[in-house]
């Protein structure tokens, strides 16, 4: 008997091999040969080990539920309700026929033990209500390494992150996953030599202008002028026009803004409001008589008896008499002047002086009372700017009857008592009168520019006298 169970010597199983031995007495239909491993019977016929199928021929081989599942080499009992489909596990190929010789040490040892060899290939069916039970296998758990087994037979993953059974370094992050875990690194931080450290995005150019890099994250902002784009990390410029900061004209720029004012303003410190220039205070030559400063501008006012002429600045004297904005009678004549007119009253020749024309009176030679007195006597009215700069020829006067013989001598005979005034002999025949001083008006000069006739031949001596009469303008204009 011994010989013939030597092959079950490495079988654990007692009851086994009672079965075994009880079998071979009852049918005698099988032998069981010391050169078949367990589980194989050598067929006299076929000269050769093959398969006993025990569930056949072994009664009441799994009990209860559970089924018998014929092996090569052996049997499983599987529970009826676990599985759905008959177990056909994925057995390598087994070198059968086994030789007459081959005395398997253990053939298969894996099988030996009848059940749960391969419980990786087990495909869980849906739960069922039945109580299940399981094969006595040698401690092996049915389900795969990552999973364990619930009450109702299933394979549940192990949460290995809730269970704190991971691996994972405190700067790490576990993640279950369906049957294991991994171990990775937050957002913004990196794994480096097993550990996570913060990426610093300032470095590596997330932002577009200010970086500060935080753990675990950053934050850009932008330089004055720019706002933050809602990427969160690229600044666009800020249309400050918009806001309207200038008092006058805006002009966006990248980064900044600039203002600008209209004409006869400047821009104030703040650079943004517009303040009107005192062009007034630029020059005093700016107007020719009174600058008046005005908001964006400036204006140049004239005296009395003048208006701004076309270029703004300098004052024009009203011809009062052309333009008959005067208040002279039609007897008189109108004179106008710098500044202002006058009114000439019609030509009174004084005594023994009789009128010869509009401006000019007459003393007979034939009357003894105009002896001594000058022979004629010429009226002439112009006008002198105040403080006119000197030396200026004002006036001329020439001989206009000349006598063969006869020289002319040219003087000032009354009225320069301020000595304004010299008269300059320009030739035999004339003069120029020259003012000398600046005189300051208003004033009227009154001269009487007298003319010599000096004749040796026949002896004779006379005079006539030009009555100039010059009206100095209250302006230098
Ligand atoms: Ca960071
Ligand atoms: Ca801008
Ligand atoms: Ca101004
Ligand atoms: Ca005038």
């Amino acid at each position: 008997q011994t010989v013939e169970m030597r092959g079950f010597r490495l079988c654990s199983s007692k009851r086994f091999v009672l079965i075994l031995l009880q079998f071979s007495k009852e049918s005698g239909g099988w032998f069981l040969s010391s050169t078949c491993s367990e589980g194989f019977a050598y067929d006299r016929r076929g000269r050769q080990c093959i398969d006993v199928d025990e569930c056949r021929v072994i009664p009441d081989a799994c009990r209860g539920d559970m089924r018998c599942v014929n092996q090569n080499g052996g049997y499983l009992c599987l529970p009826r309700g676990l599985y759905s489909q008959p177990y056909r596990p994925e057995v390598p190929a087994l070198p059968e026929p086994y030789p007459d010789t081959g005395v398997g040490a253990g053939g298969y040892p894996d099988v030996s033990g009848g059940a749960g060899a391969y419980p990786e290939s087990f495909v869980p069916g849906p739960p069922r209500s039945v109580e299940p039970s399981y094969p006595r296998v040698r401690g092996t758990a049915p389900c795969i390494l990552g999973y364990t087994l619930a009450e109702d037979g299933t394979c549940n993953d192990i949460d290995e992150c809730e269970t704190n059974s991971h691996h994972c370094n405190p700067t790490q992050v576990c993640i279950n996953t369906a049957g294991g875990y991994t171990c990775s690194c937050t957002e913004g931080y990196w794994l480096i030599g097993g550990q996570c450290h913060d990426i610093d995005e300032c470095r590596y150019g997330y932002c577009q202008q200010l970086c500060a890099n935080v753990a675990g994250s950053y934050s850009c902002s932008c330089n004055p002028g720019f706002v933050l784009n809602p990427d969160g990390r690229t600044c666009q410029d800020v249309d400050e026009c918009e806001e309207e900061p200038c008092s006058h004209g805006c002009l966006n720029t990248y980064g900044s803004f600039m203002c600008n004012c209209d004409e006869g303003f400047e821009l104030a410190a703040d650079g943004t409001t517009c303040m009107d220039l005192d062009e007034c205070s630029f020059s005093e030559f700016l107007c020719q008589n009174r600058c008046v400063n005005t908001p964006g501008s400036f204006t140049c006012i004239c005296p009395p008896g003048y208006y701004v002429y076309e270029d703004g600045r300098s004052c024009e004297d009203y011809n009062e008499c052309e333009t008959g904005n005067n208040t002279c009678t039609v007897n008189q004549v109108c004179f106008n002047y710098q500044g202002g007119f006058t009114c000439l009253d019609p030509l009174q020749c004084p005594l023994p002086y009789v009128e010869v024309s509009d401006n000019q009176c007459m003393c007979a030679a034939e009357n003894p009372q105009c002896r001594d007195k000058p022979f004629t006597i010429l009226y002439r009215h112009m006008d002198l700017s105040s403080g006119r700069s000197v030396p200026a020829d004002i006036f001329q006067m020439q001989a206009t009857t000349r006598y063969p013989g006869a020289f002319y001598i040219f003087q000032i005979k009354s009225g320069n008592d301020g000595r304004e005034f010299y008269m300059r002999q320009t030739s035999n025949v004339s003069a120029t009168l020259v003012l000398t001083r600046p005189i300051k008006g208003p004033k009227v000069v009154v001269l009487d520019l007298e003319m010599v006739t000096v004749n040796n031949v026949i002896n004779f001596r006379g005079s006539s006298i030009i009555r100039l009469t010059i009206y100095v303008s209250e302006h230098p204009f």
